[in-house]
């Protein structure tokens, strides 16, 4: 049996938008169409680009087991969040970015009605049982004109998005395995954040979520 790289296992389901605001939706079941090739991807991912545990500025160790992969890393250490060509793990740079993972980005980013997205840096989360991420914006890229693309593989999670100001009331956003949520435009520096990851079991993933951000750094 021959498979295409973009071959799915199971039947897509048809994908729904959810608008969340102006500038940001949530793409149901988008990312099903590509789950197989995007599973294998992440595998070959962590294979060159070890997961790890990054310490932010203050010197905390993030709960988030975190790499990368495209031409540029969103890396923190107690020096700062930045984005950075090498891995500084492997002192290599990071694995190219899978066809599949650009693929799926900019047909989301399309959908969402940003056109030519055309990222250089996937961030891959790794969350598991306990696992959360504090309320923050994404204000290290070059270029606010461009969207944030979020995959969702695995686990349920439940996504807070905010507003401008971190006090902004924030809304529940329960995502589950395929769901993508695209931010930009007016809502490209809203603050947002994952809560704590509930224990469970998910048939592809395991006891894990997955997460690919997917941004234009440079
Ligand atoms: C998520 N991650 O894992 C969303 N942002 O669902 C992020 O928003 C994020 O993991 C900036 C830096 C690291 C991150
Ligand atoms: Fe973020």
């Amino acid at each position: 049996m021959t498979a295409d790289l973009f071959d799915t296992v199971a039947e897509p389901t048809t994908p729904w938008v959810e608008p969340l605001e102006p500038g940001a939706m949530v793409l149901r079941q988008f990312a099903r169409r590509y789950e197989a090739a995007l599973m294998e991807a992440v595998r070959q991912v962590f294979e060159e680009s070890p997961l790890r545990h990054m310490v932010t500025p203050g010197g905390f160790r993030m709960s988030v087991a975190m790499t990368n992969c495209g031409e540029l890393g969103w890396v923190t250490d107690r020096k700062g969040y930045r984005y950075d060509a090498i891995d500084p793990e492997t002192g290599r740079r990071w694995p190219p970015m899978p066809a599949v993972f650009s693929r799926l980005a900019s047909e989301a980013a399309a959908q969402a009605g940003f056109d030519r997205f055309a990222p250089d840096a996937c961030l891959v989360n790794r969350y598991v049982a306990g696992t959360r991420l504090s309320l923050h914006q994404d204000r290290d890229e070059r270029d606010y004109t461009q969207p944030i693309v979020s995959v969702s593989l695995g686990l349920p999670a439940v996504f807070l998005f905010g507003g401008a100001k971190r006090t902004d009331k924030a809304r529940r956003i329960p995502l589950a395995h395929g769901d993508v949520v695209v931010w930009g435009g007016p809502a490209r520096l809203h603050h947002h954040g994952v809560l704590p990851l509930k224990e469970g079991s998910h048939p592809f993933m395991g006891d894990c979520r997955i997460n690919l951000t997917f941004r234009k750094a440079g």
